[in-house]
Order: structure tokens, then C-alpha cells, then sequence
């Protein structure tokens, strides 16, 4: 099926919600994760908030210039190159719409599998010379983040006192982990500058929450990432291009029976600046049960979720529009 180029009015934002008290403007949890005190302060982030910010995180710089610089050159190659490399059925490149239920953004993209032996040619025949090359640039930056984002959940489960510790690392360490890693190349629109200038704001990427466990973020120094406030308005996240943003998926919001939140966030286009944002989704192993752990709930009463498995859930969530709740389906009435 052709599908006609979508229209410039579709990546106008819907107005939101202004902050009803302004005087209370939260600021972002910053986690330093040198300090061992961060165990409390890695809890309460993602109880109150879902999303927090990462220092020392022990991700090496040479990672993170090296796979920014291939992605950009990536980006930079024409159109007809990148289309080679999709469409994106479930990995590949994606230009403008995202999902296949008809959502558009200010958007390019490349999703590609996470497990470190995944064979990229198909959609790497941009990097004609050296696909490998590509290849071992997101494996050792994918590796590095993972490890990240595994210590993190271990602290968690630490300082929750769940046993094991690994109860929620070990499904993204496991060989059969349906982990996945993005790349976001939001291109400026000079189109849109006047409109921005009456407060207008282009979509970058629709409001929506992650539905795997965990996603650490890292973007270039362009600014863009909102996360939704309890009260229903939005926060600018200040770009730093040095640290990682971490947010809950709707899987760690499930597991630990709602206590931690899996934040709404969307990213807002520039009219003049690009951003590329590189992100990692950790996901549990299909087959994977989906269900608040016994030692967080009192009793079956207590569950606020049916158990699932997480084939079930991906399976559900790939139907959906990017912000619908898709947890609605899986909540006990
Ligand atoms: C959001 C998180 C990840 O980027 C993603 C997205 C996926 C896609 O781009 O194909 C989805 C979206 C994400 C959630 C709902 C569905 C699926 C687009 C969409 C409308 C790769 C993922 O796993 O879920």
C-alpha cells in the first residue's frame, strides 16, 4: 500500500497542561552512582518520578563519541542509502512514522537488535566498506550501558530487600533478552520557526511510556525530552550531553505491583537545532512471566495486574498507538 507523505499539521502538538503551581517545580533526581548512598535515592526517583538523571556512570567516553559519530554519519548519507536499510519490520531504518498505527514525528531512526551477535548487514549497507566496524561501535556501547542498567537494578532490588538481587538484571543478562536499541536523529525544521514563535510545538516523538523494564538515554547537547509531571503537565529535561537518563518501563512498574512508575515522556522538535538521542530498552526474554513479585504484594488481592507473559504484552503493545495505556488491558478492575 502507497501511503501519501504525512502533512506538516500532524506534527503540531496538542496545547498542554500548564503547571498549576509553578512555585513547585520539581527538579530531576540526580544519581551519582560512585556514592553508595544512591540506593535510596535510586528508589525514591523511581517512586516519585520514574526517571532520573546518571552521573559517574562508568560508561567509557570513547563509547559514546565513537557510536555519536557513526550515527551522525549514518544520518548524513542520502535519503535513498538510509531507505535501503528499512523499513523498520521490526528493525531497520524509519523515517517519520513511527509504529504501524499511524503515528508520524519529527523523527529518523534506526532500531536495531541489542544482543551483542545480532547481524546488522541487512540494514548496514550504508557503511558499504565496513559494517563491522558499525557493528562493534554499538556492541561495546550497548554492552557498556547494559551493565549500567543492570547495577542499577541491582541496587534496587538491594535496597528493597528482594532476593535475589539480580531478580530484575538477570532477565536482561539472560541470552534470550528482547532488548532493543534506538537511535534518534530529529532533524531541524525550518519550516516550522514561525509557528514556534506563536508557542507552537512540533512532535519529535509522541507522548508515550517505554513498555520494557528499563531505557537509558543519552543525547547530544540539543534539548527536547519532556517527562509528564503527576498533575499532567510537562518538564523540560535540560540536555547533558554527559550523563544518562534512566526511565521505568511499564514491566518494572508491573513487577514491583505499581510502586515504581513508568513515566510519560514525549520529545519535543526543534525548529533550528538537530538531536540525536541514542537509547537502550532492556526487556525480559519472551516467554518471560510478567507479574508483581510475591514479596511486594500482601495478598493475591493486592495484585494490580494479571500476570503476562512478556511475548503477550509486545504482542498487545505493537497494536496501540503510542499514548494510549496499554498497562489498561493488564490491570485487575
Ligand atoms: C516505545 C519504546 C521503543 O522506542 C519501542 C517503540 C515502538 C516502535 O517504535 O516501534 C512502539 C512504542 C515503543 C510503544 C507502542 C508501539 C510500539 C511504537 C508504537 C506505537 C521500540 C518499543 O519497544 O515500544
Amino acid at each position: 500500500v502507497a501511503l501519501s507523505k504525512p502533512s506538516i499539521e500532524q506534527f503540531f502538538m496538542k496545547p498542554s497542561k500548564p503547571n498549576t503551581n509553578p512555585l513547585i517545580f520539581p527538579t530531576i533526581p540526580l544519581i551519582d552512582l560512585s556514592k553508595p548512598e544512591s540506593k535510596q535515592h535510586l528508589v525514591k526517583a523511581c517512586q516519585d518520578f520514574g526517571f532520573f538523571k546518571v552521573v559517574n556512570h562508568g560508561v567509557p567516553t570513547k563509547f559514546i563519541k565513537k557510536l555519536e559519530s557513526e550515527a551522525l554519519k549514518f544520518f548524513s548519507s542520502p535519503l535513498s542509502t538510509k531507505e535501503k536499510a528499512g523499513p523498520p519490520d521490526p528493525f531497520g531504518y524509519g523515517n517519520k512514522r513511527i509504529g504501524r498505527n499511524g503515528d508520524v514525528g519529527w523523527v529518523e531512526y534506526l532500531l536495531l537488535n541489542a544482543k551483542p551477535e545480532s547481524d546488522y548487514q541487512r540494514y548496514l549497507s550504508v557503511f558499504e566498506e565496513n559494517p563491522e566496524i558499525f557493528q562493534g561501535v554499538v556492541n561495546d556501547y550497548v554492552t557498556a550501558v547494559k551493565k549500567m542498567a543492570c547495577e542499577i537494578l541491582e541496587l534496587l532490588a538491594d535496597e528493597m530487600k528482594l532476593q535475589p538481587r539480580n531478580v530484575f538484571s538477570k532477565l536482561l543478562m539472560d541470552e534470550q533478552s528482547d532488548s532493543v536499541f534506538r537511535v534518534n536523529h530529529y532533524l531541524p525544521c525550518p519550516e516550522f520557526q514561525e509557528n514556534e514563535r506563536n508557542g507552537r510545538k512540533l512532535v519529535g516523538f509522541g507522548e508515550h511510556t517505554d513498555p520494557q523494564i528499563i531505557s537509558v538515554l543519552r543525547s547530544n547537547n540539543t534539548s527536547g525530552l519532556e517527562i509528564s509531571l503527576r498533575d499532567g503537565s510537562w518538564m523540560s529535561v535540560p540536555a547533558d550531553s554527559d550523563s544518562f537518563f534512566i526511565n521505568v518501563g511499564d514491566s518494572l512498574q508491573v513487577m514491583t505491583n505499581g510502586r515504581f512508575k513508568s513515566v510519560k515522556h514525549r520529545v519535543v522538535a526543534n525548529s533550528t537545532k538537530s538531536r540525536v538521542s541514542m537509547i537502550y530498552f532492556g526487556g525480559p526474554p519472551l516467554s518471560e512471566k510478567i507479574a508483581p513479585l510475591p514479596s511486594l504484594i500482601q495478598g493475591e488481592e493486592d495484585s494490580l495486574y494479571k500476570e503476562f507473559t512478556w511475548f503477550e504484552y509486545k504482542k498487545s503493545a505493537f497494536n496501540t498507538r503510542l499514548a494510549d495505556n496499554r498497562l489498561g488491558l493488564f490491570e485487575k478492575i
